[in-house]
């Protein structure tokens, strides 16, 4: 299979990350991408590509032209503020305070435009996630062009992130755009399915009120995991999205058997709502080491996770998602693409 690759996904490296009260050396580091790259090499997937530039066209028809321009700009203007450390949000509009109207102030505009504190800004985090969204569409244009599989190794990661929003690691939504890009392609129906062990709320809200991409979500469950407010099972769409929108959460401490179950039941809906081209959200944080997950799959399960999306049989994008145990991560996400090129 081949994999789409580039050195300018290590632009970013945050130094800042809060966590438990602390800051510390974020989860989501350039040596993730280095430690999948080393894998496919040694065990010979197959080619590793450059990608193509896209440019902004295909990021606008998914997420909002202000929040790109913020993206853009929120390093600079940190900076020329004289701000020391790195730009993280620390208000947000809440229940009881919506904000209609986008405050002026960096502060201000950090909160509404993301949804968590974990993800700070820093040099170099709009020329990576540049680079993550253009391997998530050369990725996919090879898959739709070709009809072979293909692997984006995106990073940052995406699906967390909204139409208007950044969190979770995530700024551009790489899957969102690759299933819209497929669409404007000619493609009628496009599959999401996330494996990662959060929930794809950024991918889900996208979507959440239409029928040409369907959403499929395995994950820990929102009342105990991040991003705690969306990823319920009876979030299943609106309007003409109504059916369209799938979540299996599963509890904390969940093993392959609970989970495969949620796997089959997803890839036999995909199969029913006749979907030409299957992207998956490629996070292999429900690996059992993982640091800042819960569930219990093995290294193995990863290798059966490949099989049973191979026997899926269709078209396929894997792009890199989350994976946070980075002695494994290498193992985890090459298991499932040999497992899905070896049906
Ligand atoms: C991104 B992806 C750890 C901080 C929590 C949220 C996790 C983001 C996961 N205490 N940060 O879905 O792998
Ligand atoms: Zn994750």
């Amino acid at each position: 299979m081949l994999t789409f690759h580039s050195d300018a996904t290590l632009r970013r490296r945050a130094l800042t990350e809060l966590d438990g009260g602390q800051l510390v050396t974020p989860y989501e580091c350039p040596e993730r991408v280095e430690l999948v790259l080393k894998h496919v090499q040694s065990r010979k997937l197959g080619e590793v590509r450059e990608p193509e530039a896209f440019g902004l066209e295909p990021v606008l028809a998914v997420h909002d032209r202000d929040y790109v321009e913020f993206l853009k700009s929120c390093w600079d203007e940190w900076q020329a503020l004289g701000r020391e450390g790195e730009a993280i949000a620390w208000i947000w509009p809440t229940r009881t305070m919506p904000g209609r109207v986008i405050p002026e102030c960096i502060d201000g505009r950090l909160g509404h435009y993301s949804l968590s504190a974990d993800t700070s800004i820093c040099e170099g985090t709009f020329e990576a996630a540049e680079a993550s969204k253009d391997i998530a569409l050369s990725a996919v244009k090879h898959t739709l062009t070709n009809g072979e599989p293909s692997f984006g190794l995106c990073r940052p990661p995406g699906h967390h992130a909204a139409t208007d929003q950044f969190g979770g690691y995530c700024f551009f939504n790489n899957a969102a755009i690759a299933a819209q890009y497929a669409l404007d392609q000619g493609r009628r129906r496009v599959a999401v399915l996330d494996v990662d062990f959060h929930h794809g709320n950024g991918t889900q809200q996208i979507f959440y009120e239409r029928d040409d991409v369907l959403f499929v979500s395995l994950h820990g469950d929102p009342k105990q995991c991040f991003p705690y407010y969306l990823g319920h099972a009876d979030e299943s769409g609106m309007g003409a999205g109504m059916g369209f929108n799938i979540n299996y959460p599963m509890a904390p401490g969940s093993g392959f058997d609970v989970w495969s179950r949620a796997l089959d039941d997803a890839l036999e809906k995909i199969r029913e709502l006749g979907c030409e081209l299957l992207i998956v959200s490629l996070g292999v944080d429900a690996f059992e080491n993982d640091p800042i997950s819960e569930f219990k799959l093995t290294s193995d399960d990863f290798s059966e996770l490949g099989r049973r999306l191979g026997h899926a049989g269709l078209p396929t994008t894997f792009l890199m998602e989350g994976g946070y145990a980075v002695e494994e991560i290498g193992i985890n996400v090459v298991n499932v693409l040999s497992g899905f090129d070896s049906v």
